[in-house]
């Protein structure tokens, strides 16, 4: 299996509602050009034959760069198209499940959680990473939960070894606050998308912990 080990950058590329799927595929191409190793497809309401083309796509995308794809909700489309992993919500297919359905094909599981109890649950079913959010207000969810706190991201830290993508209204401005209470990786879909320069962007989000590195020598906090 490809390890999971993420960047600080974890983008999700999501082709709901407006975003047509090539708008899509543009910006992955400028965020995996940037270095991003794992990009996320998801597309809540795309059907399977549209979003299994997308993902083939993407995928085809991704491996031009040394980057890999993680399908979101759609454990089937993952396994058709090649994927790299699949993201399961608390409403989907539970890891364990999904393990079993893979049968001799090594796939990387996310599960996303929004407790401490939920993430060792998800940890101890199978998944490799956990989601852990909304850290902030969000426009990208339909019915978002309320905000966590950074002390329950430290406190889900605290309780399991892998690595936590935070999500949720993260913006290049908070992305550090949210890194620094545990995640190792920041899912991030709007503050990208609409972002001028994506490329950059991504750029800048991969370079946090150099920058938080030079902030810590020299006491200032990172721009
Ligand atoms: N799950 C919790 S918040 C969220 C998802 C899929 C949306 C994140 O998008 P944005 O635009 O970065 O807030
Ligand atoms: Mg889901």
């Amino acid at each position: 299996m490809i390890p999971f080990e993420p960047a600080t950058l974890y983008p999700i590329i999501d082709v709901t509602r407006s975003r047509r799927p090539e708008a899509g595929l543009a910006l992955a191409e400028q965020v995996l050009a940037a270095g991003t190793p794992w990009v996320q497809l998801r597309a809540k309401d795309l059907g399977g034959a549209a979003l299994l083309d997308l993902a083939r796509a993407l995928v085809r995308l991704a491996s031009r760069h040394g980057g890999n794809v993680i399908v979101n909700d759609r454990l089937d489309v993952a396994l058709a198209s090649g994927a790299a992993g699949v993201h399961l919500g608390q409403a989907d297919l539970p890891p364990r499940v999904a393990r079993e359905r893979i049968w001799d094909r090594e796939m990387v599981i996310g599960v996303s959680t929004h407790s401490v109890a939920q993430a060792i649950a998800a940890v101890a079913d199978g998944a490799d990473y956990v989601g852990f959010g909304p850290m902030y207000a969000t426009v990208s969810k339909a019915n978002p939960l309320p905000p966590r706190r950074a002390t329950e991201l430290r406190a889900v830290r605290e309780a399991i070894p892998v690595p936590i993508v935070a999500i949720g209204g993260i913006t290049e401005e908070t992305a550090p606050e949210v890194l620094r209470a545990g995640a190792s990786s920041v899912a991030i879909i709007s503050a990208l998308a609409n972002d001028p320069r994506p490329g950059d962007f991504a750029r800048r989000i991969l370079a946090i912990p150099e920058a938080v590195r030079a902030a810590d020598a020299t006491g200032e906090m990172p721009q």
